[in-house]
């Protein structure tokens, strides 16, 4: 399956399903109490963190994912059924972001979140009857589901994350530490996408979990090169890996490296330094390098020469940091459609009235208008709620334009 590590698709929750108007019809009853069931709630579309999965690739192509809506309601008080969810598995390490920002961040295995929520069923006119009005031949319309546009962005979920210019050596080094099978050839920018590797699954210490991005170039946090996009995916690791080519001017290499962590706000994570291909190198250099880089690591991922102790030094950071930091709790509440008069607004528009509130809204959603009845209890409802005071204290008149969300009618 091909890496891909953000996906931008339309998710729909399904549409409540309308009440029912019916009524009961007993012999010897001529008229029968009025018995529509509810519609069911539409399903919603949520997503699941798992390992099993490593890529969004399933998502690269897709444009629209709906959940199913819920069924009508019927006679006899009979609630439709409710909408099927839709469930997608997202990998491990998934953000969720939408126009306003991060939604959720799954970094769990198991955890889910709902990206949008079924629209409610609406109510059958068995259930609006009232002492004084006992045979209503109305119902309520289902509500739409919410539909949100996301943003779907894959950070891999690793303990060291290696940096380094193109060609030092990066992968290289993770298949002399770990199973992992980068490519590695001798070109710049041999890898493209990141790679994981589990270190010491197979011996006795703790593993850790090393990923190799593709390298960076001098420029890279403001988009140069191809590393830009990758840092994000070292932005959670715990310890930060140098790789330098120590037979290339490492002191520069150094440079560009700690000046794109900087600009990438990653100059407060532990690293640790591993200058590369050390068996290149006569012993003066190596005594050289070892004076101008105190406390870096001298190895050679091609003859293994220095990995075992920089390796052991690594795990044992790696232990000392402590459990693998989660991103900081920025997760936004979900927002469920909850009703308020409070937000509502009167604006003007073209001659005539816009009421905006979502409770205002919604009463116009689940309006029948087909049904006059229907549109009566709509009438009722604004009266009660006070909206019919706030237009004429707005200075509207009989006969005026009023719009509620998609709906307009005339002002009486
Ligand atoms: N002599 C020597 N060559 C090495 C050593 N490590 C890597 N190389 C060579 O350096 C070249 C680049 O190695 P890679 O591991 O692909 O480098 P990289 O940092 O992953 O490069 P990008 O993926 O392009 O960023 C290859 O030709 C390797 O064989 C080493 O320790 N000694
Ligand atoms: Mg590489």
């Amino acid at each position: 399956m091909q890496f891909v590590d953000e996906a931008r698709f339309t998710v729909r929750g399904g549409r409540g399903g309308d009440g029912s108007v019916s009524f009961n019809r007993e012999k010897y009853k001529p008229r029968g109490g009025p018995d529509g069931g509810r519609g069911g709630d539409g399903g919603s579309v949520v997503l699941h963190a798992t390992e099993d999965l490593t890529t969004l690739e399933p998502y690269a192509r897709r444009q629209v994912i709906k959940a199913d809506r819920g069924r009508h309601g019927s006679g006899n008080n009979r609630a439709g059924e409710r909408g099927g969810d839709t469930h997608l598995d997202v990998p491990v390490g998934t953000q969720v972001f939408d126009e306003h920002g991060l939604l959720a961040d799954l970094s769990e295995p198991g955890a889910s979140f709902v990206v949008a929520q079924g629209g409610e069923g609406g109510r059958g006119n068995g259930s609006f009857a009232t002492s004084t009005r006992q045979a209503p031949a109305f119902r309520e319309r289902g509500l739409p589901g919410e539909e949100r546009e996301l943003l779907l962005e894959l950070k891999v979920l690793s303990d060291v994350g290696l940096v380094g210019l193109p060609n030092a050596g990066k992968s290289s080094l993770l298949r002399t530490l770990s199973a992992a099978r980068p490519r590695v050839g001798d070109y710049p920018f041999t890898t493209l996408t990141p790679q994981l590797g589990v270190v010491d699954e197979k011996t006795h210490k703790n593993p850790f979990v090393v990923a190799d991005i593709p390298g960076l170039i001098s420029g890279a946090s403001e988009g140069r090169g191809l590393g830009n996009r990758f840092l994000r995916h070292v932005a959670r690791a715990r310890l930060l890996a140098l790789v330098l080519d120590a037979s290339e001017d490492p002191e520069g290499a150094q440079g560009t490296l700690l000046a794109e962590l900087h600009a990438a706000g990653l100059s407060e994570r532990p690293t640790v330094t591993a200058l590369n291909k050390i068996d290149l190198l006569d012993e003066e250099l190596r005594a050289y390098l070892r004076d101008a880089f105190p406390g870096a690591y001298l190895i050679s991922a091609a003859s293994g020469e220095g990995v075992g102790v920089f390796r052991d030094h690594v795990e044992g950071m790696v232990r000392r940091l402590g459990e693998r930091a989660a991103m900081p709790a920025t997760e936004r509440e979900h927002r469920v459609y909850r009703p308020t008069w409070k937000g509502l607004q009167i604006g003007r528009e073209n001659g005539g009235f816009v009421v905006a509130g979502e409770e205002v809204e919604r009463l116009a959603l689940k309006t029948d208008w087909d049904n006059p009845e229907g549109i009566e209890r709509f009438q009722r409802e604004l009266e009660k709620s006070g909206v019919v005071g706030a237009l004429r204290r707005a200075g509207a008149e009989e006969g005026d334009e009023v719009r509620i969300g998609g709906t307009v009618f005339d002002f009486r």
